[in-house]
């Protein structure tokens, strides 16, 4: 079957109609003042990393400038990133957290 509508020669192609979510990285950046101990206690606390994972991922970010902390759909990342954000706001820590289109 071609999916088309008959008799008028049109035909169109059938294709599954759900579509995988483009997913998003969510990204920590490295700055010389955060205390490594608030970016560990970060990862554990909104991207579920137990404490060896998350002091892999701090130290990764601490030496090469940039980490990923997790990959999810648009509204998850974005909340995460808020999440994060805030908290590093109401610590007075420059901490970055972005997120970036897989
Ligand atoms: N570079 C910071 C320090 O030496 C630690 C740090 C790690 C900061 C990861 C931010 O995303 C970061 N205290």
């Amino acid at each position: 079957d071609d999916g088309g509508l008959p008799n008028t020669g049109i035909v169109t192609k059938t294709r599954p109609k759900t579509k995988k979510p483009s997913m998003y990285k969510v990204l920590l950046l490295n700055d010389d003042y955060t205390p490594m101990e608030f970016v560990v206690q970060v990862l554990e606390r909104f991207f579920e990393k137990g404490r060896e994972e998350a002091t892999a991922i701090m130290l990764q970010v601490h030496r090469k400038g940039v980490g990923i902390c997790g990959v999810f759909t648009y509204e998850i990342a974005e909340t995460k990133v808020n999440q994060v954000m805030d908290l590093a706001r109401q610590n007075q820590h420059p901490l970055q957290c972005t997120l970036e289109k897989e």
